[in-house]
């Protein structure tokens, strides 16, 4: 009998998961897994060193399950001499090592990839990304004839198709949406410690070594090093944070407070999204903490909500919208990507301390990425494919399919209002009433003109004045320009010119 040439089974650094739909189509008495670290994928946006060195810890130990199961596995390391440098080329020449007759993949989450694959001279299988809860197919379909795509009917359907929080047909506590108890301002203290670190190993220290020679320039702190590297750790952290987390997860999930970084958060979009937990299970845990009375509702459907609603909804934009989607900027903004997002000073202690935290980390919870700096940039009028390119090299959880509809859509407004009704602009206000920030500023939230002027209350204005074309008419934005047109002319006329003073000065790089 003639054994059938193998296939090669392609197992991306973000589709670290047993059950893989490639892996499950696959025979391992017959095909060859192909896994590759590739200076292309650790080079197309300058990455944060803690995001390289998790992916590849996380790769490295995930094969190690892979071939104890029984496969076979062609792993590249980085330090390869015969690599060619990509996935794509990785393919090819395993393919021609193997006399492999094609290749079974799991889609990609980037189009980029999407499209290598689709490119390359061998037969190439790719297969929906089963550890969604919505196919494409499923969200096209709800979004058809749709004028507006609001994630909150959306987040309804998955909730009626998990049965997640439902009572029957109903949802659980009588309403969908427990959003307005989740606003309280910043506590004084957090009781939650913040998440698990853990010690690297002697695989994980290998990992640090490597990437600390090749990438120890990038933007980012490296060290002290502690994220979870396997499933078994990932799941640790998801139990520490279910017992000690979500209980206030929900009341403070948008404050923030200088010396926490973590607040009452569950840090497990990195594992998440890398694959080592799977997102139907988190929520089952979550929902079982609140069933068993030692997690409120509020924290629950809160946290529910984010996973099966947002993270699930962005998804289905970005494969709706198309490649193009990274390209949009729908309000022309084109000022460049000042330096102190790469951690230059600035006197603004809002935007210094989440650009602190996140070289640290390369982690910054949801409300200091959109309301500091994402507003920031939004307000500045700083070009939208810079602001995500920073943010997709920054974050440890970033890979296009989830960072892109969350920059470009929700905080940029760059695709003209597909996911955010209104853009998310504020003033110093919010900042002041959300955190504990503005108390240990150069400038005064409380100054609306003049020297210590805090400057998102500058911008502001001068955002709203720029754009007026587009927002005036819009009827959750017409309260807020029949503000600004009630100002004296004088007024109006000082704060233009002082936030146009304030951009120039950030243009020419002062430290402002
Ligand atoms: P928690 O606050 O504990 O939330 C729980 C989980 O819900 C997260 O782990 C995540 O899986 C999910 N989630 C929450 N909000 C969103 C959302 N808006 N979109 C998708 N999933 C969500 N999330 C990413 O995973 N990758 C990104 O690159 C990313 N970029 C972002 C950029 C901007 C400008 C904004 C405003 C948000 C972005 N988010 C991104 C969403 C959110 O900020 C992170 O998921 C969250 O901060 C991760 O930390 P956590 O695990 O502690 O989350
Ligand atoms: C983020 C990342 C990095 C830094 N390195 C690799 C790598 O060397 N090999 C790999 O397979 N994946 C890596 N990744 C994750 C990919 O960039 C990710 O799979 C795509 O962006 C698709 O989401
Ligand atoms: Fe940020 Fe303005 Fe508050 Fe300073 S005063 S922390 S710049 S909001």
């Amino acid at each position: 009998m003639v054994t059938p040439a193998p296939r090669l089974v392609l197992v991306l650094g973000d589709q670290l998961t047993p059950g893989l739909s490639a892996l499950a189509r696959a025979d391992r008495a017959r095909d060859v897994v192909v896994m590759a670290e590739v200076a292309e994928e650790a080079g197309y946006v300058p990455h944060h060193p803690k995001k390289i060195a998790f992916c590849l810890a996380a790769m490295r130990k995930f094969a190690a399950v892979l071939r104890a199961e029984g496969w076979r596995v062609a792993y590249t390391r980085l330090d390869d001499p015969e690599t060619t440098g990509s996935i794509a080329g990785e393919l090819i020449r395993r393919a021609a090592e193997h006399g492999a007759s094609g290749v079974i993949a799991t889609e990609p989450g980037e189009w980029r990839l999407i499209d290598a694959l689709g490119a390359l001279p061998i037969p190439v299988h790719q297969l929906s990304d089963t550890r969604f809860i919505a196919s494409h197919a499923e969200f096209a379909a709800w979004a058809e004839g749709r004028k507006q795509l609001r994630m909150e009917y959306f987040y309804r359907e998955m909730r009626r198709k998990t049965g997640l929080l439902m009572e029957g047909d109903q949802p659980a506590g009588g309403q969908w949406n427990f959003d307005h108890d989740n606003r309280k301002p910043a506590p004084g203290a957090v009781r939650f410690a913040g998440p698990l670190r853990f010690e690297p190993d002697a695989q994980v220290a290998e990992v640090l070594a490597l990437v600390v020679g090749r990438f120890g320039n990038n933007f980012g702190d490296l060290a002290p090093f502690w994220f979870a590297t396997d499933a078994a750790q990932a799941l640790a952290q998801l139990e520490h944070w279910l017992r000690h987390g979500l209980p206030l997860f929900g009341d403070y999930q948008d404050a923030m407070v200088r010396d926490a970084p973590f607040m009452y958060h569950s840090l497990i979009s990195f594992y998440i999204n890398a694959g080592l937990l799977d997102p139907l299970a988190v929520c089952r845990a979550v929902e079982a903490e609140w069933k068993a009375g030692r997690a409120p509702l509020n924290a629950a459907e809160g946290f529910i909500r984010q996973i099966i609603g947002w993270r699930e909804y962005v998804r289905g934009i970005y494969f709706l919208e198309g490649p193009d989607y990274v390209r949009r900027n729908a309000l022309g903004q084109t000022r460049a990507l000042p330096a102190l997002f790469w951690g230059a000073p600035t006197r603004m202690a809002c935007v210094g301390d989440t650009v602190a935290q996140t070289r640290a980390h390369a982690y910054a919870h949801h409300i200091q990425r959109l309301m500091v700096t994402g507003n920031f940039a939004l307000l500045a009028g700083i070009d939208p494919f810079a602001v995500h390119e920073w943010y997709l090299a920054v974050y440890a959880d970033a890979y296009e399919w989830v960072e892109a509809p969350n920059v470009i859509g929700m905080s940029q407004f760059a695709d003209g209002g597909i996911i955010a009704s209104k853009p998310y602009v504020s003033s110093g206000n919010y900042i002041d009433r959300m955190s504990d920030y503005c108390k240990g500023c150069a400038y005064k939230v409380k100054d609306k003109t003049g020297p210590e002027a805090c400057p998102f209350n500058l911008l502001y204005w001068h955002f709203l004045d720029r754009h007026r074309d587009r927002f005036a008419a819009n009827p959750r934005m017409g309260q807020i320009y029949a503000t600004w047109d009630r100002m004296a002319a004088e007024k109006r006329a000082l704060i233009l010119r002082e936030a146009g003073d304030w951009l120039a000065r950030l243009d020419a790089g002062a430290r402002v």
